[in-house]
C-alpha cells in the first residue's frame, strides 16, 4: 500500500502553486479539496472505489480535477485519444466495458452511441461537500489504461498500476534531480502517458505545471525564454516548431530552462544540434506506454557526445538486447522494472506482456561499448506520425473493408512535418475514385491515420507463401 499522494502532498505542501491553466492557479490543497468535491459528485452519479471509467476531455484544469477525483476514489481510467473515430471510440469502450463515460460537455457529440451513461463535466463541476478519500492505495490496482496499437488491427488497452506510475516518477527525478521553484510545461495529450506522466510527477515531486489546452510553440518560447518554467516532454515535431520559432526571434533560452525531453519517436540528430546553439537542453528519452513513460534517458552532459542515443536505462531499469550481450549488436529491445504494466485487459487480457519479468518491446536497437541504448530503425511496420504510431494493419482493415477494394497494404513515407506520413497501395475490384476511399477512411479512422497518399495499383508484392510484403511497397512507387 501506498498512502494517498494527492492528500499527502497536500498535508507536505499545502500552499505550493500546483497547477496553473490560462489565468487560473491552484495550490496543492486546493486541488485536493476540489477533487474531493468532483469525487463526492461523481460518487452521486454512482461511481464507486474500483469501478473503470473512461475519460474524453481537452488539457484543461477540469479535466485535471475530474482525473485526480477518480485518483481520489481509486477509479480506473481509460483515458480516451481525443483524434479518434467514433468507430475506434467505440471499440475501446466496449472492449475496457467502462461503467460511464466521463466527457467534457462540448465534445458529447464526438462521442459514438454506445450503451454506456454519459457524466458530463458540468454535473460533476459544482461545489458540494468533499468526498472521504482512499487514504491508502494498493499498488497493484490499476490508476490507468491507455490503448496502444498493436501489430494486429486492434489496439490493445495497457494497464498502468499505481506501482508503475510511482516507479516511473521516481527514476526520473533520481536522473534529474529537482532545483527550486520547478514547473512542467504540459502540452502533450493528458490521454497519452507522455502528458499523464507529468501530473504524476507534479504530485510525486511536489511541482508545478503549467497546462495548456494545446500545444502553440509563441507560448512555450515565451516561457523558455523568461525561465518561468524548467521542464517540459516534447514530440519531434513539437521541437522543431520550437526551434524554428527560438531562431526567428534570434532569442535565447534562460539558464533556468533545465531539460526538454524528447521522445515518442526518433529525434532527428540535425534538431539536437540545433537545440544546443539556441541554449535548449534537450535529452532524447525512450518510453512507451507499457512503461508508463521513460525508461531511459540521455543526460544533458552526454547530449552531443552520444548523439542519437536514447541513453541509459533509469536507476532501477534494466535494458537488454534480446540474444546478445556484445556491443552494437542488434535486437529486439527488452525491459525490466517496476515501470513495466502487468497486463493487458479486455480482448487482449490473456496477452503475456513479460517473459521472466522482462518486457519484449518490438522495437529494434543496440547497446552501444558504454552501455548507450541507441533505438535503431523502427519495426518495419510501425508508422510514427507527429508521435502519435499507426499500425499499418489499422488501415488495412478499414481499407479492405470497402467494397471496391480487392487488397490492401500501407506504409509509413517519410515526411517533413510530421516524421513519417501512412500511404496506402490499393488493389480494386471495381472503379472507385481516390476521393471516396479517403472520405471512406476519415469516416473510420483518427484523421493522422488517414493514408497521405492512395496508390492504385495492379499487384501487391508477395512472398512465396502469399504473404503481403509491407516493406517492399515503396518500390511501387
Ligand atoms: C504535434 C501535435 C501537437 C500536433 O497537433 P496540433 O498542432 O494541435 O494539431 P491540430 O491543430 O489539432 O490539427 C491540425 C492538423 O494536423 C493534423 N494532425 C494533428 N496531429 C497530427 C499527427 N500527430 N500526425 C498527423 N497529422 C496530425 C490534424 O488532423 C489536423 O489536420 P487537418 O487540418 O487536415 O484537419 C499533436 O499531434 C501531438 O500532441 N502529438 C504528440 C502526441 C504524443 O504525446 N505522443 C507520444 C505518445 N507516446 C508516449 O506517450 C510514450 C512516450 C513518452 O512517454 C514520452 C514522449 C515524449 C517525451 C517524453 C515522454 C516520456 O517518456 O515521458
Ligand atoms: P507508444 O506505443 O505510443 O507508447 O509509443 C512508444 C513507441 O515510440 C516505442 O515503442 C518506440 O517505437 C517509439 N519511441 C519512443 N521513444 C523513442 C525514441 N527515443 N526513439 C525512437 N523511437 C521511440
Ligand atoms: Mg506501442
Ligand atoms: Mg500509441
Ligand atoms: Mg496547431
Amino acid at each position: 500500500m501506498v498512502p494517498n499522494w494527492i492528500e499527502q502532498r497536500a498535508a507536505l505542501t499545502p500552499n505550493r502553486v500546483a497547477l496553473t491553466y490560462k489565468e487560473d492557479r491552484w495550490t496543492f490543497l486546493q486541488l485536493a479539496n476540489r477533487s474531493k468535491e468532483y469525487a463526492q459528485q461523481l460518487k452521486n452519479q454512482g461511481v464507486q472505489t474500483g469501478d473503470r471509467v473512461a475519460i474524453y476531455g481537452q488539457s484543461s484544469s477540469q479535466l485535471v480535477m475530474v482525473i485526480f477525483a477518480c485518483m481520489q476514489l481509486q477509479v480506473e481510467m481509460v483515458m480516451l485519444n481525443l483524434r479518434l473515430s467514433k468507430r475506434e471510440l467505440s471499440y475501446q469502450i466496449e472492449d475496457a466495458q467502462v461503467k460511464k463515460i466521463i466527457v467534457q460537455d462540448e465534445l458529447m457529440k464526438q462521442l459514438p452511441e454506445v450503451d454506456v451513461e454519459f457524466v458530463q463535466f458540468s454535473t460533476i463541476q459544482q461545489v458540494c461537500e468533499m468526498a472521504v478519500p482512499v487514504n491508502s492505495w494498493r499498488k497493484d490496482s490499476t490508476m490507468t489504461i491507455m490503448y496502444t496499437s498493436g501489430t494486429t488491427s486492434k489496439p490493445k488497452g495497457v494497464r498502468q498500476t499505481v506501482q508503475n506510475h510511482l516507479a516511473s516518477a521516481t527514476s526520473s527525478l533520481y536522473n534529474t534531480g529537482l532545483i527550486e521553484d520547478e514547473a512542467w510545461i504540459c502540452t502533450m495529450p493528458i490521454f497519452h502517458i507522455s502528458g499523464f506522466s507529468m501530473l504524476c510527477k507534479s504530485i510525486l515531486h511536489g511541482v508545478r505545471i503549467d497546462l495548456y489546452e494545446k500545444f502553440d510553440e509563441e507560448k512555450v518560447v515565451a516561457q523558455l525564454i523568461e525561465g518561468s518554467a524548467t521542464r517540459m516532454s516534447v514530440v519531434a515535431v513539437m521541437l522543431e516548431k520550437i526551434l524554428s520559432h527560438l531562431e526567428a526571434i534570434d532569442a535565447k533560452v534562460s539558464p533556468r530552462f533545465q531539460l526538454a525531453l524528447a521522445g515518442g519517436g526518433p529525434i532527428p540528430k540535425a534538431y539536437l544540434q540545433r537545440a544546443a546553439a539556441l541554449h535548449l537542453k534537450v535529452a532524447q528519452t525512450y518510453g512507451m506506454t507499457e512503461t508508463s513513460s521513460q525508461t531511459a534517458t540521455l543526460s544533458n552532459e552526454d547530449a552531443l557526445r552520444k548523439i542519437g542515443s536514447a541513453g541509459k536505462a533509469l536507476m532501477f531499469n534494466e535494458i537488454k538486447i534480446e540474444g546478445t550481450s556484445e556491443p552494437f549488436v542488434h535486437g529486439e529491445i527488452c525491459i525490466r522494472g517496476d515501470h513495466v504494466t502487468p497486463g493487458y485487459i479486455g480482448q487482449h487480457a490473456h496477452l503475456p506482456t513479460t517473459v521472466d519479468d522482462w518486457l519484449h518491446t518490438g522495437d529494434v536497437g543496440y547497446l552501444d561499448d558504454e552501455g548507450y541504448l541507441f533505438v535503431a530503425d523502427r519495426r518495419s511496420d510501425l508508422i510514427i506520425s507527429g508521435g502519435e504510431n499507426i499500425y499499418p494493419a489499422e488501415i488495412e482493415s478499414v481499407l479492405s473493408s470497402h467494397e471496391a477494394v480487392e487488397a490492401v497494404g500501407v506504409c509509413g513515407l517519410p515526411d517533413e512535418k510530421w516524421g513519417q506520413c501512412p500511404a496506402a497501395f490499393v488493389l480494386l475490384k471495381k472503379e472507385v475514385s481516390e476521393d471516396v476511399l479517403r472520405a471512406f477512411c476519415e469516416e473510420n479512422l483518427a484523421k493522422y491515420k488517414v493514408p497521405k497518399t492512395i496508390h492504385f495499383v495492379d499487384e501487391l508484392p508477395r512472398n512465396g507463401a502469399g504473404k503481403m510484403m509491407r516493406r517492399k511497397l515503396h518500390e511501387l512507387l
